[in-house]
């Protein structure tokens, strides 16, 4: 799945990816000046740090089927992963 940053938030703020298979999560942050250096998934042990201007990647091997919420590292700009 790819996310991007920008204008302050999350795009997409809903993801929604298959059960059973390995997730692989890019995230692009287009904004130059952000809060968000960080992208954690406290559910998945997600804590990937993140490059204005780049893309970043980490892997989860076994995603658990449901919700899974995803925040900056302030935990004020947020999205939800649902593994289905
Ligand atoms: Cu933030």
């Amino acid at each position: 799945m790819a996310l991007e940053l920008a204008g302050g938030a999350y795009a997409p703020n809903v993801v929604r990816v298959r059960a059973g298979a390995p997730l692989r999560l890019r995230v692009t942050v287009r904004d130059a000046d952000t809060c968000a250096t960080r992208l954690l998934v406290p559910d998945l042990g997600v804590d990937l740090a993140l490059v204005p201007g780049g893309t970043s990647e980490a892997l989860v091997a076994a995603p658990a089927p449901g919700g899974h919420v995803f925040t900056c590292a302030a935990k004020m700009v947020k999205g939800t992963i649902v593994v289905e």
